[in-house]
């Protein structure tokens, strides 16, 4: 495919938006931008909407002569169902008609590692964690990511429009938690990461983890490489300092055991 020049970024004033704001115009990228809450700070020349995902009009408007979507925008931690539903399993699908109806060809949709969250991590010397692994959520969260993933195979299938879910693990400036050092993604790799996924050669539906190359990473990164994505950064520099200040993960604490770390307990537990 032709590479997107124009990208309506979802979720623009939230905190991967903002970092992402900033990173992907060097890229190549003139970004259009959408949330509900205004965008804060300089905008540059980006095009600015303000609107929810629940406004059908506003959404196609904003999809209209777009290369391509990268929809952030939902709510990014547990919540009851019902604001779950409303904000990331009916604004994803109406997001996705938006797509359709424009004739849009590219979405690449920031699903998480809690979709597959009760994974056990590996220990010693397990494998890593294969794209492969079964959906297995940790909250209700985690499950309107499955729904994502599940819906992008759907219009892949149907309508032929293309999608890249990254299950991202933590995209911070830098790690806060040693569960972190494991899933981190640096913000400079995550460009780089959605950069590829926007502009590689690929059909369909792909879904891939997203994080930096650390050197305790506890999933295989091959898929997002495949795409073109060449991670730069290790957590590895910020391991002393957070294992002097939070310790080692503890193998039979319930929030170290699994992937999704402390979304993994009823409720969760800082620090993720
Ligand atoms: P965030 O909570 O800081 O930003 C989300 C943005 O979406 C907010 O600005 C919010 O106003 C907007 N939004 C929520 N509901 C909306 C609606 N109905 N209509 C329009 N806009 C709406 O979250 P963050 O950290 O920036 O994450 C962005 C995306 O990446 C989320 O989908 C999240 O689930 C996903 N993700 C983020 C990770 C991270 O480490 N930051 C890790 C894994 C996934
Ligand atoms: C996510 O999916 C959240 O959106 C983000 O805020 C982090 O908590 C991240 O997962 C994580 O697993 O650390």
């Amino acid at each position: 495919m032709t590479a997107p020049r124009t990208v309506l970024l979802t979720g623009a004033a939230g905190g991967l938006g903002t970092l992402m704001r900033d990173l992907l115009p060097a890229h190549g990228y003139r970004l259009r931008l959408f949330d509900v809450r205004p965008v804060e700070g300089d905008t540059g020349d980006a095009e600015v909407i303000t609107a929810d995902l629940a406004d059908e009009q506003a959404l196609r408007a904003a999809v209209r002569g777009t290369d391509a979507v990268l929809h952030l925008a939902g709510i990014s931690l547990e919540s009851t169902f019902d604001k779950i539903l409303r904000a990331n399993i009916e604004g994803t699908h109406r997001l996705y008609e938006a797509v359709r109806t424009e004739g849009v060809r590219r979405v690449v949709f920031a699903s998480s590692n809690h979709a597959v969250g009760f994974t056990p991590r590996p220990r010693g010397d397990d494998p890593l964690i294969p794209i492969g692994t079964p959906h297995r959520p940790d909250t209700f969260y985690g499950l309107s990511k499955c729904f994502g993933e599940d819906l992008a195979q759907l219009y892949a299938d149907l309508h032929g429009i293309d999608t890249v879910s990254v299950r991202i693990g933590s995209c911070f400036p830098e790690p806060r938690s040693v569960r972190n050092l494991s899933v981190w993604m640096s913000p400079a790799d995550g460009a780089r990461l959605f950069h590829a996924a926007l502009s590689a050669d690929t059909s369909g539906h792909t879904v891939v983890y997203g994080s930096s190359a650390n050197t305790r990473l506890w999933w295989d990164l091959s898929g997002a490489r495949a795409l073109g994505y060449e991670p730069q950064d290790d957590s590895e520099v910020y391991a002393a300092a957070l294992i002097a200040q939070q310790g080692e993960l503890d193998p039979d604490e319930p929030a170290h055991a699994n992937l999704g770390g402390p979304f993994c307990t009823d409720p969760p537990i800082w620090p993720y």
